[in-house]
């Protein structure tokens, strides 16, 4: 069972993600990793945290010689604001300090995990859940799925996303789509496949800013090369349809997951809704047929069709306001202005990498499910005897 865990508090010493169930042989250098952590830290409207952070990985065990062992991947990445927050966050307790606990929060965030974590873990100070609250540890999930995603580009699998919503102002879609959607949204500030939009997008950034405010949006994540099959129809915690949407919905902030049409099904007349078949030899990763639209967004019962996966994902605005709104200090129970410490106006382009990194993740957990075996080798003798078998089906 490929998995991954993360550890780290944002202002904290580092960020620690180990992932489990990788196989070997699997071609791996630290600049696999470092490239995706380096889109993430990209977008406008984010604040200068962005700008003391050049996040790297350390790989601590699971890789040599430039290939994964099969054994735990356990990476380090270090946070250089750390050297500005060491009072605040040392974990040794500071005796003899007359404030041992700096930079307390208790004025918590309306929106923010602040109050709700601070009594479920019966803290007095909102810094210890809003450390690890924090969506600085998106940056470990970024790491962990950058393997994941070395091991689908094996088979061929592109994964891009691109912003198609931000702070109330929509992109157009491009028709067709560009080939390679990451090297045109990261090259966009904001991520965006629509050059018209971004002005105004980056202006409406400027003025939230100025007005102490916040903006969410939406973002579009689109996997190709995908075989039929990946996921299953017969028990609920296999559809992959119900775990890219869990492993969506994780993401700091996000609200809502659309898989293809999404809610906009519910609307329209069936005939409307599903995609027509029809037979399409030479396309073995689809069982040699095509479907006549990609309405239902690339499954079908819970599992991959073999067109492509496009979902889509909705981001809150950031719960920190610097112009706050009104809450209760918890520390004297009086009305008080949330706290307004230092943050981001929106995060929705960053948003679009972690996207593509869950999605990247839950396909490779199903691609090992499916092909699975020990080595890179073994994976690839799974995949090729499913695909010649498929490839002779209909009409072979
Ligand atoms: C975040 C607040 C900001 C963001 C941070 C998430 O950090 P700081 O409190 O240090 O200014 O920049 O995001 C990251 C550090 C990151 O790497 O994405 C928050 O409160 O969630």
């Amino acid at each position: 069972m490929l998995r991954f865990t993360t550890a780290g508090e944002s202002h904290g010493p580092g960020l620690v993600s180990m992932l489990e169930g990788m196989v070997a042989g699997l071609p791996l250098l630290a600049g696999d990793v470092n490239r995706e952590l380096a889109r993430r830290q990209q977008g406008y409207g984010r604040g200068r945290r962005m700008q003391i952070e050049r996040d790297e990985v350390e790989f601590i065990a699971g890789v040599r010689a430039g290939q994964s062992l099969g054994s735990p991947i356990a990476m380090l990445i270090r946070n250089r604001d750390w050297k500005n927050w060491q009072d605040v966050m040392d974990p040794a307790p500071r005796e003899g300090d007359p404030d041992p606990r700096r930079r307390a929060v208790t004025r918590v965030r309306p929106g923010h995990a602040d109050l709700t974590g601070l009594l479920k873990y019966d803290r007095d100070d909102a810094r210890d859940i809003l450390e690890r609250a924090s969506a600085r540890e998106t940056t470990a999930r970024v790491a962990a799925a950058a393997i994941c995603r070395r091991l689908l580009e094996e088979f061929g699998v592109r994964l891009g996303s691109h912003v198609t919503h931000l702070g109330g102002i929509d992109a157009a879609r491009p028709d067709p789509m560009p080939a390679d959607i990451n090297a045109a949204a990261d090259a966009s500030p904001v991520r965006m496949l629509d050059a018209s939009a971004e002005a105004s997008v980056t202006a409406r950034i400027d003025e939230a800013k100025q007005a102490g405010n916040t903006l969410g949006g939406i973002c579009e994540v689109v996997a190709d090369g995908l075989p039929v099959g990946l996921g299953s129809h017969v028990s609920w915690d296999r559809k992959l349809d119900g775990r890219l949407a869990a492993a969506l919905m994780s993401i700091p902030a996000v609200k809502g997951v659309e898989l293809g049409l999404g809610f906009d099904t519910a609307r329209r007349m069936g005939s409307e809704v599903h995609d027509e078949i029809e037979a399409a030899p030479g396309r073995p990763l689809a069982g040699n047929v095509r479907r006549r639209t990609n309405r239902a967004g690339g499954t079908e019962g819970g599992m991959t069709t073999g067109e492509p996966l496009v979902l889509r994902v909705a981001m809150k605005p950031i719960s920190t306001l610097m112009r706050p709104l009104g809450t209760v200090d918890v520390a004297t129970g009086q009305a008080a202005a949330a706290t307004a410490e230092r943050s981001d106006v929106t995060a929705v382009p960053a948003m679009g990498v972690i996207a593509e990194a869950m999605v990247a993740f839950v396909l490779a957990q199903a691609w090992l499910e499916k092909f699975g075996g020990d080595s890179l080798d073994e994976v690839r003798r799974n995949y090729d005897g499913y695909l010649a078998r498929v490839a002779e089906r209909i009409g072979g």
